[in-house]
């Protein structure tokens, strides 16, 4: 930690010492972190943040990612993953091939994360049904699945309430919602970017009702395109107000843009300093939740690592095949595995900890891979 009279210098002294005391920092603060050329001073500050509230450990969970369809009816131009109906690299997996994946991971898995476009045609029943044989084959793992949009894609498709598609999914065995589709919440970017999708308010509002009903779920938000420092901390606040109310989130997600392969192509990719800066404030801001996830697969392994440094202190996990990050030109690889994250965050000087989707800890030795 760096003098006090040093953050005076970098015009932070104020923030220094809400930090110090554990006060809640204004969007203004968050800005002016964002804006302050000295990442190791930001950095600081969101490790103490980080050491109060996880001390020395560092996560990771045991899961697996399943894509079950990239067709979508939204065309987000942040997006390398999706595919219209009929096109040449469109797929959809049908349940056999889902729970021959599922299958194939042993029955060590903690989670399973299912994700996909919003697909046209499938049905809820396809899901319920899919959920309920994934639970039968990995009857220890936790189901964290459909983001907020997918949810509300359901409704409409379905004709019926975002609460009686929660009810369902909750019934089917869904243990969670995964933190996607959130983006950041700005209209003037979801205009610009992916105008078809569900807005900010109305993804704010689909998670609140799942918390209500009980089912968690994590937050994300996708930087490095075209928002302003104020449109993501705007975001961070939004979140912060809902976590007041509902205590729901379990954990938050800052995604480093991957421009390859999407209609903004031409854009250079975040840098290693935005990388952390964005990890760093998202701690500071964060002030009620208790979590934030350096996520390996858009950050490279190297940075996260570096991360939990900046105020990360989970690692996500062993994922096995990824494809959202990837076609858009990820250069991390596919899949770790739980030695290879140990040794990472071994090296790194913290303590791993194997946890479940909820970051319980999940007591075993770690054999092999
Ligand atoms: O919703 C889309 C984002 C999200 C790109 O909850 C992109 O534990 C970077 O939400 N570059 C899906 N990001 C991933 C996600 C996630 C991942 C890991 C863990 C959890 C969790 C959630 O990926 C999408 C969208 O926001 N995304 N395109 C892109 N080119
Ligand atoms: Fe569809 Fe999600 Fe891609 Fe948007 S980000 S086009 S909603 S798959």
């Amino acid at each position: 930690m760096f003098e006090q009279g040093y953050y005076k210098k970098l015009g932070l002294g104020e923030i220094f010492g809400k930090v110090s005391e554990g006060k809640r920092l204004s969007i203004e603060d968050g800005e002016r972190l964002f804006g302050c050329p000295d990442v190791l001073a930001v950095g600081s500050l969101a490790h103490l943040a980080r050491t109060r509230i996880n001390g020395q450990k560092a996560y990771y969970v045991v899961n697996r990612h399943i894509n079950y369809s990239n067709v979508c009816v939204n065309g987000c131009r942040f997006c390398a993953f999706s595919r219209k109906k009929g096109d040449r690299l469109a797929f959809e997996l049908s349940e056999e091939q889902i729970l021959e994946k599922v299958g194939s991971s042993g029955n060590n898995l903690t989670e399973v994360h299912v994700v996909g476009g919003c697909h046209p045609d499938l049905p809820l029943v396809f899901f319920e049904n899919l959920i309920g044989k994934i639970k039968e084959l990995q009857p220890q793992a936790m189901i964290k699945a459909f983001t907020a949009v997918e949810v509300a894609h359901f409704a409409k498709k379905e004709a019926i309430s975002v609460g009686e598609v929660l009810a369902r999914l909750k019934g089917a065995g869904v243990r969670m919602l995964p933190g996607g589709g959130a983006e950041v919440f700005s209209d003037r970017v979801r205009k610009l970017l992916c105008p078809e999708k569900l807005d900010g308010r109305g993804w704010l509002e689909v998670v609140r009702q799942a918390h209500e009903m009980g089912i968690r779920s994590n937050a994300t938000m996708l930087y490095g395109h075209i928002e302003t420092v104020r449109e993501r901390v705007e975001h961070m606040a939004a979140l912060r107000e809902l976590q007041d109310v509902t205590g729901g989130f379990v954990c938050f997600i800052p995604l480093a843009f991957q421009p390859s392969n999407t209609p903004l192509g031409e854009m250079a990719p975040t840098t290693g300093v935005d990388d952390l800066k964005t990890i760093a404030v998202s701690r500071l801001m964060l002030d009620n939740f208790a979590h934030i996830k350096a996520y390996w697969v858009m950050l490279t392994v190297k940075l996260a690592q570096t991360a939990l440094y900046f105020g990360a202190d989970d690692f996500d996990g062993t994922v096995v095949e990824e494809k959202i990050g990837h076609m858009a030109g990820a250069q991390s690889q596919q899949a770790m595995t739980r030695s290879e994250i140990e040794g990472i965050i071994r090296a790194a000087g913290f303590d791993p900890v194997e946890r479940d989707s909820l970051f319980g800890a999940v007591g075993r030795k770690v054999t092999g891979g």
